[in-house]
């Protein structure tokens, strides 16, 4: 029953769990609805997938570790350091935005402060500079790991194959985690895998650990990446996280998800969503009530009104800032 306290974590640090995930999760509703409202042109949204980016994120040792997110990872980032309004400010594509100035697609994370590496646009190359990330760790002798996630479609890459083999021959120090929501687009996890087997067993064809979780289940995660952390740090290699959990949207602001699987599918899975379980763990514990799970919902939606006001009052950046950062300067 408490799981939290046999993972060594306070009851303080849970609500501060719970309370990026919703942030999260609020981030991705109201940047939908912005979409829709033709305010900004595109987005992809961690729906379903709080429970394993905020688990992940708290094993980690920010500020030291090296962090290499996919687009998915909203709640990943915000648990990393991002403020709403740094998200807000992505999307809107204004010059203030501590990703790309504005210049980059919404996805896109990257931060110099807060050691969040930028990505390529084509899945799965993040991974391959994770394992560059650790081997220049392992290089300096330092005292930290690289952490990448990527998708369960992304792991049928052939750079993926390449990261995980370079990475097993050298034993590196770092972390790949897997958010399998069963969704690769339209292609389902049957006709993305032979055999269906879990992606996590792919590891083991490399020389090192996988382990297959359940993404909704925070403390799960969280356990999952602290020992994987501690193995990295002890010299004894990467390691491969899948968590399984489920995309609860469609894929992109672009896609029209009922093409392809019933509402009824979707309805089944958001009901094993993570924020609802944590919330249930945390009221049978007796340390959260509805009428304070009210007022923290309140609280985050006037964070985000303001969010949402500062970033599209923002300046967008200069037609020259294009320029910057694609040549040397002299
Ligand atoms: C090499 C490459 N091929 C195709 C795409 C287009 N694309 C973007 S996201 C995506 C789906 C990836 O699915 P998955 O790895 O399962 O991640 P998810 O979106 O489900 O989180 C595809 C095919 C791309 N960006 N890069
Ligand atoms: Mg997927």
């Amino acid at each position: 029953m408490n799981r939290h306290l046999e993972l060594g974590l306070t009851e303080e640090t849970v609500i501060n769990m719970y309370t990026h995930m919703l942030q999260g999760r609020k981030f991705d509703e109201r940047a939908l609805l912005l979409q829709r409202m033709g305010k900004v042109s595109f987005h992809i949204a961690g729906i379903g997938q709080e429970a394993a980016q905020v688990g992940a994120a708290f094993a980690l040792k920010m500020g030291v570790d090296f962090l290499l997110p996919y687009y998915r990872d909203n709640a990943f980032v915000l648990s990393a350091g991002m403020s709403l309004q740094d998200l807000f400010l992505s999307i809107f594509a204004k010059s203030e935005d501590p990703n790309s100035g504005g210049r980059q697609s919404p996805g896109h994370f990257s931060t110099r402060r807060l050691n969040i590496v930028t990505g390529s646009t084509p899945v799965a190359t993040q991974i391959s500079h994770a394992v560059g990330f650790a081997l220049a760790l392992r290089m300096k002798q330092a005292s930290a790991v690289s952490f990448v996630t990527f998708g369960e479609g992304s792991s049928n890459q052939g750079e993926f194959h390449e990261a995980c083999n370079f990475a097993g021959v050298f034993s590196l120090p770092v972390i790949m985690m897997c958010e399998n929501n069963q969704y690769s687009i339209s292609t389902p996890y049957q006709k993305q895998i032979g055999g269906g087997v879990p992606i996590a067993s792919r590891a083991k064809a490399y020389g090192f650990k996988g382990i297959r979780v359940n993404g909704n289940d925070i403390f799960e995660v969280y356990e999952a990446v602290k020992a994987a952390r501690e193995r990295a740090i002890d010299n004894e290699g990467a390691t491969l996280i899948e968590a399984v959990t489920y995309r609860c949207i469609p894929h992109s602001s672009s896609d029209n998800d009922l093409i392809y699987r019933s509402k009824e599918e979707v309805e089944l899975h958001s009901n094993d969503d993570g924020i609802k379980k944590l919330k249930n763990y945390m009221l049978k514990n007796g340390f959260w009530s509805e009428e304070v799970d009210k007022n923290l919902h309140n609280q985050i939606n006037s964070m985000i009104n303001e969010a949402v006001d500062y970033a599209e009052k923002a300046r967008y950046p200069n037609p020259e800032d294009t320029l910057l950062h694609v040549y040397a300067n002299e």
